[in-house]
């Protein structure tokens, strides 16, 4: 039998299939910390959703035809408007450089426009459901398949070019679509909080860090004793997903050498303010609680009187304010992927 295709459902589930992929590289580009992986998780999130722009020709038949039946549209008009800012958001960001307008970054609107955006899109695709045919596993599909994939990539090249060749912001950002901010400088390096926390601002003659293991105090090291250890100096990139980074050299203690040896589990590092990460004990030599940066003790903003330094890791795994350290027995996968408040 022919499956005899509704004009457009073709193009409707390709574009399903590049919303999702857009969507789940977005966030797998915040992620992955560092080259090579984040470079091909960017290009791709830039391929599929250039592909996007591709189906607009094809897609523009079907809104067409959408709008002329009599039935609610402001669903898929508000999705349609969600996702043409996020789109234009990020390739202003991948272009013309970390632009600002009233505090807002150009990347801040991007991820904000795309969640609402894909919000709706699940509402478009329930009320506007398109099934998936066995002939849709055909040789002209996969031609067709070839030739979007093909056409999207070509698009991204040019993109980039053009960045390059016209000496645009864009060409000199960093694998994670970063840009180079404060480097060497902690006093042009920007304080930001992931997502609710506030600045507290801590007394160091106070303060004392508490070691832990699987739920027990094991010891505590005064804020003295701390600075007597931090002799270790590391310069390490700080990349925060608000789309810039800055080089540093931070000096503190290894945590290996706060935590001495580890049998397994994972590592907790905790902030005053409730904000924790979990890592693996592999990483303990490769971690550090720092005290300094640059030549200066930290300031509150920067998390003083210690925060976590985790080199070749996106910046929301750099605890600020930490008083806590605990090791457990669960594993370092038993958290949510992003910090959730
Ligand atoms: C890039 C993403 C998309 C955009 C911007 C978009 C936008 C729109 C708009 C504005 C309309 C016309 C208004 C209306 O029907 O109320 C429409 C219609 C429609 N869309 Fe989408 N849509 C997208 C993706 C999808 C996906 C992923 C599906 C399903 C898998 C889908 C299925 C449909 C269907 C079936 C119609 C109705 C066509 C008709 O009634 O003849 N769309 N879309
Ligand atoms: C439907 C969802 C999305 C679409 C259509 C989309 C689209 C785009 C586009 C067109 C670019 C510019 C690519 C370039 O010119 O290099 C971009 C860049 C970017 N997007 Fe998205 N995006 C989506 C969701 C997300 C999400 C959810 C996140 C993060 C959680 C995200 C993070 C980024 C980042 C970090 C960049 C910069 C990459 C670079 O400069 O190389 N995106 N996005
Ligand atoms: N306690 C706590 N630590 C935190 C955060 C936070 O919100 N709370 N934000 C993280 C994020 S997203 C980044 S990019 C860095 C920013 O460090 P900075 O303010 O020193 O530049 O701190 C990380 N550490
Ligand atoms: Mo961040």
């Amino acid at each position: 039998m022919v499956a005899t295709s509704r004009p457009g459902r073709r193009t409707n589930l390709a574009l399903l299939v590049l919303l999702t992929g857009a969507f789940v590289t977005g966030w797998l580009a915040f992620a992955v910390g560092a080259a090579p992986g984040a470079r091909a998780v960017a290009v791709l999130h830039g391929v599929l959703a250039l592909g996007i722009l591709v189906l607009a020709p094809w897609k523009s038949a079907i809104v067409r035809r959408g709008l002329r039946r009599r039935r609610p549209h402001t669903v898929a008009v508000m999705f349609t408007l969600l996702l043409a800012l996020s789109i234009v958001a990020g390739v202003v960001h991948s272009t013309l450089g970390p632009l600002e307008v009233g505090g807002v970054s150009a990347l801040a609107v991007h991820v904000a426009s795309a969640v609402a955006a894909v919000l709706l899109a699940v509402a478009h695709v329930l009320r506007r459901p398109q099934r998936v045919r066995r002939g849709d596993l055909s040789r002209r599909t996969a031609l067709r398949t070839l030739a979007l994939g093909g056409t999207a990539t070509l698009a991204y090249a040019a993109l980039s070019s053009l960045t390059s060749v016209a000496g645009l912001p864009g060409a000199r950002r960093r694998e994670t679509g970063s840009y180079e901010m404060g480097s060497g400088d902690p006093s042009a390096m920007p304080v930001t909080q992931w997502f609710t926390d506030d600045v507290p601002v801590l007394d160091p003659a106070a303060y004392v860090l508490r070691i832990e293991r699987t739920g027990r105090p094991e010891r505590q090291v005064s804020h003295a004793e701390l600075l007597t250890a931090a002799t270790t100096t590391r310069a390490a990139v700080l990349d925060c997903t608000g789309g810039w980074w800055a080089e540093q050299t931070w000096r503190g203690v290894p945590l290996d050498v706060v935590l001495g040896p580890l049998a397994g589990g994972s590592i907790v590092v905790h902030s005053v303010t409730g904000y924790t990460r979990r890592f693996p004990p592999d990483d303990a030599a490769g971690l550090m609680l720092a005290t300094h940066l640059g030549d200066a003790p930290l300031s509150a903003g920067h998390g003083g009187p210690v925060r976590l330094v985790a080199p070749g890791r996106r910046g929301f795994w750099w605890v600020k304010w930490v008083d806590r350290v605990s090791v457990d027995d669960r594993p370092s996968w038993a958290q949510s992927p992003f910090p959730l408040q």
